[in-house]
């Protein structure tokens, strides 16, 4: 793991898409060459790991923050790569955190309204920037691996569907709890329970996949649904998770309860909202989303060489 024994300076760019922050690294990062992005988060992961957690853990961070390094992209045809992280490790994607990428890149006057192509490790994404400041993600192709599938938990059997939305999500309609903030504790220990018995029964996704998102949903009196979504290192979304939200399309599409081009409303646990759809492609699902960020901090990162915390606080 490549440490410096220098004093070391970041600049980053925070924002939050519905109250779920992103930390935009703009500047200051080591070079991870120029291969494509799952290459470049492959030597991230290897070699620049301290990094990861001197930018997302405390002091300077915190469990709620996803990280985004900017990349230079490997087509002339892409505006920028991304390789998203967090307290835990690292993403595939991140919708609400491709959302905070374009308003930052506005923000900074590095991007115009229009189409931008987005390199991710698990393949290119289109997001737009609208005149209003909104964002729209069309996503990776989305789909439904196994249907109904039933786990063993601390808390008895639960029965939910594993989808690709850019993660691996396992996603639960029948559960016994409402989906409100006062919940939070109690949906935190539901749904790790379920993260521990599929990893205990060896339940996954295709080729493997870690499902480590857990989605739970309810009815909302403003959108078509509110769900609850643990990310892979026990924090809690704040916003409605753009590629959980694309794993729920291609559900719904699959039960044929979506129609392509339909609008469907996604609800967080604190009321922020996605807009989505999906277009078919062949037998694929290709979905939308559509959300707003607010860059609220553009800070200078110190890693100072004596700060005992300096690679952030690893208990
Ligand atoms: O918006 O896709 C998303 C996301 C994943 C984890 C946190 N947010």
């Amino acid at each position: 793991m490549t440490t410096t024994q220098q004093e070391s300076e970041l600049r980053v760019i925070d924002s939050h898409t519905g109250g779920e922050p992103t930390r935009l690294v703009v500047a200051g990062f080591p070079d991870l060459g120029n291969g494509t992005m799952a290459q470049r988060r492959e030597r991230f992961a290897k070699e620049y790991d301290a990094w990861r957690k001197a930018i997302i853990l405390e002091p300077r961070g915190n469990d709620v923050l996803v990280g985004a390094l900017l990349c230079e992209p490997v087509s002339p045809e892409a505006t920028a790569g991304v390789i998203f992280f967090n307290n835990a490790g690292f993403l595939n994607m991140c919708g609400h955190g491709t959302i905070g990428l374009i308003a930052s890149l506005a923000w900074l006057g590095r991007i115009k309204p229009g189409q931008h192509r987005i390199e991710t490790p698990v393949g290119d994404v289109t997001a737009t920037l609208h005149d209003d400041g909104c964002v729209s993600v069309e996503n990776v192709p989305s789909y439904r691996w196994r249907k109904q599938v039933s786990v063993v938990t601390q808390h008895g059997t639960v029965t939910g569907d594993i989808a690709w939305g850019g993660n691996w999500f396992f996603l639960v309609n029948d559960h016994p709890f409402d989906i409100t903030p006062e919940q939070i504790p109690a949906l935190t220990d539901f749904a790790w329970a379920i993260r521990e018995g599929l990893e205990a029964a060896g339940i996954r996704g295709e080729n493997d996949g870690v499902i480590d998102h857990i989605e739970l949903f309810a009815s909302d009196d403003r959108a078509d649904s509110r769900s609850f979504v643990l990310c892979p290192g026990k924090a809690w979304d704040r916003s409605p998770c753009g590629t959980g939200t694309s794993a729920k399309l291609a559900c719904l599409a699959d039960d044929g309860k979506l129609q392509p081009g339909e609008i469907w409303r996604q609800a967080s646990i604190i009321g922020s909202q996605f807009t989505a759809s999906f277009i078919r492609k062949g037998a694929q699902v290709i979905p939308t989303i559509r959300g707003e960020a607010w860059v609220c901090g553009d800070n200078r990162l110190i890693l100072n060489a004596d700060d005992p915390f300096r690679w952030g606080i690893t208990l």
